[in-house]
């Protein structure tokens, strides 16, 4: 892995943007009110080449907004599994915090720099993750129906997270069908070529099945999933952080405790919806954590489990009060503007970064004011 002092790395980066006086955007397809806009109506553009254009927007204040301890890739480096904890490159304790991009091509105009400088220096977030749905329900939008279009709009968001410096998680977004081990062909050609490609990046961290379920086990289907996968991304990228998903929607770890894989720098996921998902979780998470398991949230939400209901914040709080006692990282969805309670933007939104709160949904402001307590 790259091993660049922190300062060069800031002053490049300012260099470059001062240099080029603006920031980049990417063609943004959806304007206006979109909310009342299914998914699979969703325009899905094949043409996502950058529109370079002079923006009007504020670079300088988004600069000089930079801590003075640089952009977090350039600071913490290669992260690292050690015990439960997620460590930097100096083997501190780091927390990754940070919104997951809905499905990358039902929503492909939210992938794009200024909305993630935006929650990079306003929402103080150091990771995206990159939801890249494998398979859904007929609507075509995902990898199985269109690879190529789902891996442009995958390695977009990825090289926006590696020239912003943040770290990226690139999500094979395992929903339907529930076992992981039904696409393992694909999902090893798909993690083959990623991670060759990025192996030099310390940015990148692996998610290799979002959420198996159905009846699908750990014993059964996903540890040989993860057995068949890991070493793939292992031969060309040795020591990047990789998260597998454990069964029920990502919230049976105890399975995982009992029946560890035995590869370095691997964590298990746990998600949770705070309207669903309480004590019982959150106690599960505790035992397993004592009992020596890494976890990484990589995604919950502020609602219930469909994705809708009411926001239930002060379930919410003791989640995330519990994260950060544990050192979890977490990952909150969705940064999107679909009419969902989960959902961070509202419709009069737009994808382009710089919301103002009235262009936040309630969950949207509740998760941005928490980021930026920290
Ligand atoms: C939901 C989306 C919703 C979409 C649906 C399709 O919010 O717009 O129609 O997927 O399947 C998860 C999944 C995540 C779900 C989310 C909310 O990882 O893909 O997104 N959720 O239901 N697990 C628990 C909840």
């Amino acid at each position: 892995m790259k091993k660049i002092s922190g300062k060069i790395v800031l002053v490049l980066f300012m260099s470059i943007t001062m240099l080029c006086g603006c920031h980049r955007e990417f063609s943004t397809p959806q304007g206006g009110n979109s909310s009342a806009v299914s998914d699979s109506e969703q325009n899905y553009s094949s043409d996502i080449t950058d529109s370079t254009q002079d923006s009007e927007s504020n670079s300088e204040e988004n600069i000089s907004d930079i801590p003075e301890s640089g952009t977090p890739v350039s600071v913490h480096g290669q992260l690292s599994v050690n015990g439960t904890n997620l460590v930097d490159k100096n083997g501190k304790p780091y927390q990754l915090r940070g919104m997951s991009t809905h499905g990358l091509t039902w929503f492909p105009d939210f992938v794009n720099e200024q909305a993630f400088l935006t929650l990079r220096d306003e929402w103080k977030t150091n990771v995206v993750r990159l939801a890249m749905y494998v398979d859904e329900w007929n609507n075509g939008q995902c990898y199985m129906n269109n690879k190529q279009g789902s891996r442009d709009l995958l390695e977009k968001g990825v090289d926006i997270c590696i020239k912003l410096d943040m770290y990226a998680i690139i999500d094979w977004h395992v929903l339907n069908p529930g076992d992981p081990l039904k696409y393992t062909n694909e999902a090893i050609e798909f993690f083959d070529s990623v991670s060759k490609k990025y192996a030099d990046k310390p940015n990148i961290i692996y998610e290799i099945c979002n959420e198996p379920n159905s009846g699908a086990s750990w014993g059964g289907n996903v540890k040989p999933y993860a057995e068949k996968v890991i070493p793939v991304i292992r031969a060309n990228d040795p020591d990047a952080v990789i998260i597998v998903g454990t069964p029920t929607w990502s919230q049976d770890i105890d399975q995982a405790l009992s029946d560890r894989l035995s590869y370095d720098n691997v964590m298990y996921a746990l998600h949770f919806y705070a309207d669903t998902h309480r004590d019982d979780l959150r106690n599960r998470l505790k035992s397993c954590v004592e009992g020596g398991l890494p976890v990484f949230v990589s995604e919950f939400g502020c609602c219930d489990a469909s994705g809708g209901g009411g926001n239930n914040f002060s379930e919410t709080t003791k989640w995330l009060d519990l994260l950060d006692e544990l050192n979890i990282s977490y990952c909150n969805w969705a940064l999107a503007n679909k009419n969902e309670t989960c959902c961070a933007i509202l419709g009069s939104g737009g994808a382009n970064g710089n919301w103002s709160d009235s262009q936040l949904s309630e969950s949207g402001k509740w998760i941005k004011n928490r980021f930026m307590s920290y």
